[in-house]
């Protein structure tokens, strides 16, 4: 009864000053338990794993007690709140960010030197977190850090994959992938929520219903799926805020399908039942291509739908009708992945809520944002109507009612202008009809943000034209940061320690414009000194990690020039294995008195290629024939190495970054031209054709060639403005920027505003910027320079063996075919190689600019990110829970 609660709830009172303790002792004897009762080893024997969890478990119960506070603070202040939903999440490791961010990282280290234990040895025990791609999963990461930080009230949902992205595994130079055993081991970082559950539904069947004389649409699902909450605690730094990132898990439902069961078929039976946890079982390892999948989409709406239910849950705890929903609630896209949130929330409110329509659309309306990281319209998702109308009729159905609506809308605004009207329209019209979720999410939200300046420029100007004709007001840009607790406290330690001895202060670590101090010591010889030094510690502990790996000995006085991230054709590493080629082919040729001017390097790439994705295999598989050949050249010595680092993902990034003198975002800014002008005239040719066949045949076939013109001005306008960057933003030069490393970089996303930030004089820029590339459609046909036509020939000629192999690879850069621009570029981007040596001789020079990178990257951490989304986007506040 309520005496019994209300006597237990005094008793707790007693338990008040119960709360941890951080002194080397408590830590000590706090680590012990765990060791004795949660890990359940005894205290005279437990290896080094073993003591990390024990470690883990007891920074875990740390965060709890904060993380009880502030969601029970957040209950009491009832703020507006923002949820954030991403299919991905790329968290690395969760040891080191929790106790810088809990400020206990030193009391720990003291604590287990005491018990004969190294910090940093228990530290690197743990695996990474993987639940994510790349650039767009890690900045979800960074941003539950920052929205942590800041104090906003804030929810992060997303899967618990049970393999998170794959594993890559070098044979023979040849990628393989294994699965991710990630949660094999345990995992610390999560609290199961055993009672946290909601059923999911899947296909079945909608009809129409009488109710009380209204016409209503009932679903009767097919397949139900229970969703089942993890909590992962996100520590803000310098705070008591610690918010919730919460993973959904698929189980079978606990609703029993009698019949299944009394068919005798017992076994069977469950057997069945076991399948839904495939759900959630297995991260798509495509960053790029969707192809419709039935599990992807299914993996979409399972965690939108659990994901809505416990936000509506939430809101009717302290809500008695819906009015003050968008007053109270935030509901961010990342990307379109979780789009059919939008739908869901209306079938919500419809059909269980009995809001009406035109009630719930004016929620919906208001409280959806997007952000989108694509730049080519035809990379956007879509999905094959058929797919939708099996696996979610209902959602089917409103979507269909959303894009009617719509269109009328807009048929008032613009007339009958068919080509516009199926430009926008969410229903793709063609041989196989889609859902385009962008419009989707477009049309549904508030507002659309791009990722970065020239992105939104991209955005107003090709990716959605026609919508940002349509309501200009509603498209913004929030340029993408990252975390400098992660980047650079976590990762570069004796970095940062510099930074606020020189500063005078640790508050960068909360407010990173504090950096731009630096700028007055950028001459001062004694920070030079300094400023050295730590980066030859750490090139020093990368070099180490490089020989562990590879077995490859690299000099440390050689420039280490890094190029990590995922295989892609834009991405081209491919343009820069052919630069190494090119440099190794004129050392070869060199006489003894020049190869002492050369300036030693190591190339390091990294990066996993998507596992379907051939051409990206490739060069991986070039990158280590090319680096099996130099490295073992003795003509060559250390004037060139070459290594591949096997299974780049966030923790690895963590080794790499702080050891980097120059790292290179060389993406290609622009499609080739000569296959534009090519397009350009087939097209004419074309929609010419179609006139007369129009007149010709219009009463017979109309509705076909309709649909024909249809398509040929969709091409039409793709290909026409298809003219710049292909890097929505790119965030891992930020990373670079912060730890000092100097940038060799093509003007195309977020590199152009820093630019803006640090000039471009402090980094070593080449091709054409995105600006230039209207003009330079106009100039002659693009040549082929002699020795990139040399370089390229040694790889198709088998110079580095597996020649076949080898062979489209070459044509995908050789007789016309350079989509990316390989070619074109190759003499600037040598001509920035050799700025780069000539600068790296200059070391007074070198470490001015590497100081002025980081005093210049404050505007990149994720901090001013997230404070943009919550001002003008989110509409939402801090609510700092006391200390
Ligand atoms: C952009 N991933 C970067 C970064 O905004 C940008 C797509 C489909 C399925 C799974 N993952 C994806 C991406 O699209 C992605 O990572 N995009 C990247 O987002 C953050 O900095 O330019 O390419």
């Amino acid at each position: 009864g309520l005496g019994d609660g209300k006597a237990r709830v005094e008793r707790m009172f007693g338990f008040m000053d119960r709360f941890l303790k951080n002194d080397p002792i408590s830590l000590q004897k706090d680590i012990m338990d765990h060791v004795e009762y949660t890990v359940a080893r005894s205290r005279f024997s437990f290896d080094d794993f073993e003591a990390y969890q024990a470690l883990a478990h007891s920074v875990r119960d740390r965060l709890i007690e904060r993380w009880h506070d502030t969601q029970l603070f957040f209950k009491r202040k009832d703020p507006k709140r923002i949820y954030f939903l991403s299919l991905e999440y790329l968290m690395g490791r969760s040891l080191s960010n929790s106790v810088i961010n809990l400020g206990i990282r030193d009391q720990y280290a003291d604590a287990l030197t005491q018990l004969g234990f190294e910090y940093e040895v228990l530290a690197e025990q743990e695996g990474d977190a993987a639940l994510g791609n790349g650039g767009l999963a890690r900045l979800s990461a960074c941003q539950m850090d920052s929205m942590a930080t800041l104090d906003y009230p804030a929810w992060g949902y997303g899967l618990r994959y049970q393999y998170g992205l794959f594993r890559q595994v070098i044979l023979d130079g040849y990628q393989h992938e294994q699965p991710d055993f990630w949660l094999n081991f345990g995992n610390p970082w999560e609290i199961e929520r055993i009672h946290v559950t909601y059923p999911v539904k899947f296909y079945g069947t909608v009809h129409e219903e009488d109710v009380n004389g209204v016409k209503t649409q009932v679903w009767v699902p097919g397949e139900t799926v229970e969703a089942v909450a993890y909590d992962n605690p996100i520590p803000g730094y310098g705070t008591r805020n610690t918010i919730t990132l919460r993973l959904w898990a698929a189980k079978p439902s606990d609703q029993i399908d009698m019949e299944s069961y009394n068919t005798g078929d017992y076994i069977n039976a469950v057997v069945n039942r076991q399948g839904a946890e495939s759900i959630s079982s297995v991260l798509y390892p495509d960053d790029r291509s969707h192809q419709g999948k039935e599990l992807r989409l299914k993996q979409q709406y399972f965690f939108v739908c659990a994901s809505l239910q416990d936000v509506i849950r939430r809101f009717k705890d302290t809500h008695d009708s819906f009015d003050e929903f968008p007053e109270k609630i935030a509901l961010q896209l990342n990307d379109t992945h979780p789009s059919l949130a939008t739908a869901e929330l209306m079938r919500v409110l419809i059909d269980e809520e009995n809001l009406g329509w035109d009630k719930a659309w004016n929620i919906v309306c208001k409280v959806f944002s997007f952000t989108t990281h694509t730049v080519a319209p035809e990379a956007l998702e879509k999905v094959p109507v058929d797919l939708m109308a099996s696996l979610l009729p209902r959602h089917l159905q409103i979507i269909y009612d959303i894009n009617h609506n719509f269109i009328e809308e807009l048929k008032k605004k613009v007339g009958l202008d068919y080509n516009r009207l199926s430009r926008l329209s969410i229903v793709e019209e063609g041989a196989v009809k889609n859902i385009r979720m962008a419009n989707l999410a477009i049309v549904c939200s508030h507002t659309v943000d791009g990722v970065s300046k020239s992105h939104s420029e991209l955005l107003k100007t090709r990716v959605f034209k026609d919508f940002c004709e349509l309501w200009p007001q509603k498209f913004h840009y929030k340029t993408n940061g990252v975390t400098q607790r992660r980047w650079l406290v976590v990762s570069n330690p004796s970095l940062s320690s510099l930074i606020s001895k020189w500063l005078g202060t640790e508050a960068w670590i909360r407010d990173m414009d504090l950096l731009a101090g630096l700028q007055e010591h950028a001459a001062n010889t004694d920070l030079h000194e300094e400023w050295n030094k730590v980066r030859q510690v750490n090139k020093m502990r990368l070099a180490e990690y490089i020989e562990a790996m590879s077995g490859v000995k690299v000099s440390l006085n050689a420039m280490f020039d890094v190029h990590v991230k995922r295989i892609h054709e834009y991405k081209r590493q491919f343009l820069n294995l052919l630069g190494i080629i090119y440099r190794y082919d004129c050392i070869k040729n060199m006489d003894k008195k020049d190869k002492s001017k050369v300036v030693p390097r190591v190339c390091i790439i990294g990066g996993k290629a998507a596992p379907g994705y051939e051409i990206a295999k490739k060069i991986i598989k070039l990158c280590h024939a090319v680096a099996e050949k130099i490295n073992n050249d003795p003509d060559i010595g250390d004037l060139l190495k070459l290594v591949f680092i096997p299974d780049y993902n966030v923790s690895v990034a963590e080794l790499v970054i702080p050891g980097a003198d120059l790292s290179q975002h060389i993406r290609s800014t622009s499609y080739c031209l000569c296959m534009l002008k090519a397009f350009h005239l087939m097209l004419l040719t074309c929609l010419n054709f179609r006139h007369i066949i129009l007149c010709e045949f219009y009463f017979f076939f109309n509705l076909f060639i309709i649909r024909i013109s249809i398509y040929l001005s969709v091409i039409n306008t793709e290909i026409w403005c298809s003219t710049a960057g292909h890097e929505a933003s790119g965030t891992g030069c930020m990373k670079f920027l912060m730890n000092g490393c100097l940038l060799l970089a093509t003007a195309d996303g977020s590199t152009v505003e820093i630019i803006e930030e640090i000039g471009s004089e402090n980094m070593f820029l080449f091709g054409a910027r995105v600006h230039e590339v209207p003009a330079l459609r106009e100039s002659s046909p693009l040549k082929v320079p002699l020795q990139f036509a040399r370089v390229v020939r040694m790889v198709g000629d088998g110079y580095f063996g597996f020649q076949d192999y080898f062979a489209s690879l070459c044509d995908k850069v050789e007789g016309g075919n350079d989509f990316y621009l390989l070619a074109s570029d190759f003499e600037s981007y040598l001509e920035a190689q050799a700025a780069a040596d000539r600068a790296f001789v200059d070391q007074e020079k070198w470490t001015r600019m590497s100081i002025l990178s980081t005093a210049g990257s404050g505007r990149f951490s994720s901090d001013r990110t997230i404070e943009e989304y919550a001002e003008t986007t989110w509409g939402i506040e801090p609510c700092r829970c006391p200390s």
